[in-house]
């Protein structure tokens, strides 16, 4: 079923607001979605009416918050379709998750001379945390290439995983090209080769249907915050029988079995990762983000991104057709997600953030936290649009004529 996002609109109250006399045009979902009251009121109850600390106390609502809690873990489960509850970690966010591995599974798993493999299109939140391993063990950290199309070049794939390789870490979606990545080939790929892999899905779980048996990865990250839910809490998704093997990220109440002055028994999967009072509410408004998100359709969404997508590299077309202004990163529509990175000649992509939000018009502008990626396209910032459920081909019009009125000006 195609989705109206006219109708979608009025769950999300921010949508109303004004900015400098224009109606807000969100265009920044890729950074953070807004929220659906079904979200808002669903943390609004749980603290009216259910809050309690969880997994510790035998009083009412403690055990009322705990069965919110873990119900949230198995909408968690279900939405990405994995196999077992046990292997969904509550974590502050993606860059947590992301973490979490390189640390407990990394700091067991990778030794000297080892290789770990990330792309040339990495967030930083998926470069970082593995340059501080690989440094700290004495491994090579190795960069597998992207084309100029804006692709990975799975030539140089095989390049990249010939050697003693332990970890593939790439990115499903990428935030800055929009190019979504062969997830499930490369995967297989990175297995033949003896390697796990971690999936940075930040921007693909809240954009489309994403189901980790079919891409068959140890490893999946990714947060609350773009998916409609609250900021505060994300998800890692590892296989049980892995995350069994690997010592804990962090130490303190909620994750032991046992603890004597001298030495401790860790918790069974998955309180073993979730050291001290996690963020309860959040997860509980995630579940509430997950059952709005499946009410939608997240195939609807996808299809409705997509759309959306294509209709804006046409209007981008349009400009460019009239003075050679634009510049498009990344693949052509029928390859690519809901988001449009760009830079338009002789305007810096801030100055034009900021010409754009004088009419309503929230859009990013930086490096997206992807500095390897834009010195590969010999930039230091592009402007990004990128968009969700509830965008319109009108707030792209808008977002066409802020452009030129930034021309004019500028
Ligand atoms: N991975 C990817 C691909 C991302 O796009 C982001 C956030 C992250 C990881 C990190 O997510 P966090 O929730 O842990 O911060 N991306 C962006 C962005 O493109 N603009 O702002 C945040």
């Amino acid at each position: 079923m195609k989705l109206d996002p006219n109708t979608l609109r009025a769950d999300f109250p921010i949508l109303d607001r004004e900015i400098h006399g224009h109606p807000l045009a969100y265009l920044d979902n890729a950074a953070s979605s807004q929220k659906p009251v079904a979200v808002i009121e669903a943390i609004d109850r749980f603290y009216r009416a259910h809050y309690a600390n969880i997994h510790r106390g035998v009083h009412t609502l403690s055990e009322e918050a705990t069965v919110a809690y873990e119900a949230a873990r198995d909408k968690v489960a279900a939405f990405i379709n994995a196999p077992d509850r046990r292997g969904v970690i509550f974590t502050r966010n993606a860059t947590e998750a992301i973490n979490l591995v390189a640390y407990a599974w990394g700091r067991t798993n990778v030794g000297p001379g080892d290789r770990v493999v990330v792309t040339e299109m990495e967030h930083h939140s998926n470069i970082v945390p593995w340059q501080m391993l690989t440094q700290e063990v004495g491994a090579d950290l190795v960069t597998f290439a992207t084309t100029d199309e804006g692709r990975l070049d799975l030539d140089d794939l095989d390049r990249a995983l010939d050697g003693p390789v332990k970890l593939l870490a790439f990115s499903h979606v990428s935030n800055v090209l929009g190019t979504v990545n062969p997830a499930r080939e490369i995967t297989a790929r990175a297995h033949a080769a003896g390697a796990q892999v971690l999936i940075d899905a930040a921007q693909s779980v809240p954009h489309l249907p994403v189901d980790v048996q079919a891409l068959d990865c140890d490893f999946l990250a990714f947060s609350g915050h773009k998916m409609c839910g609250p900021s505060g809490v994300g998800a890692l998704y590892g296989r049980p029988e892995i995350l069994e093997a690997m010592p804990p990220f962090m130490g303190g109440g909620g994750m032991i079995r046992r603890v004597t002055c001298e030495e401790s028994a860790w918790a069974s999967l998955p309180a073993k990762f979730e050291a001290g009072t996690p963020a309860i509410a959040e997860a509980v408004g995630l579940g509430a983000a997950v059952d709005y998100l499946s009410d939608v359709g997240m195939a609807a969404i996808w299809a409705h991104e997509r759309e959306l997508a294509a209709y804006a590299l046409e209007r981008l077309a349009e400009l460019d057709a009239e003075n050679s202004c634009m510049r498009v990163l990344g693949p052509p529509a029928g390859e690519r997600c809901g988001l449009v990175s760009f830079t338009v000649a002789g305007i810096h992509p801030h100055d034009l953030a900021q010409v754009l939000d004088w009419e309503g018009v929230a859009i990013r502008a930086g490096h997206h936290c992807a500095q390897p990626l834009h010195q590969r396209c010999g930039l230091t910032a592009s402007a990004r649009a990128s968009f969700y459920l509830y965008n319109t081909r009108d707030e792209i019009d808008r977002l066409i004529v802020g452009i030129r009125k930034a021309q004019d000006m500028f």
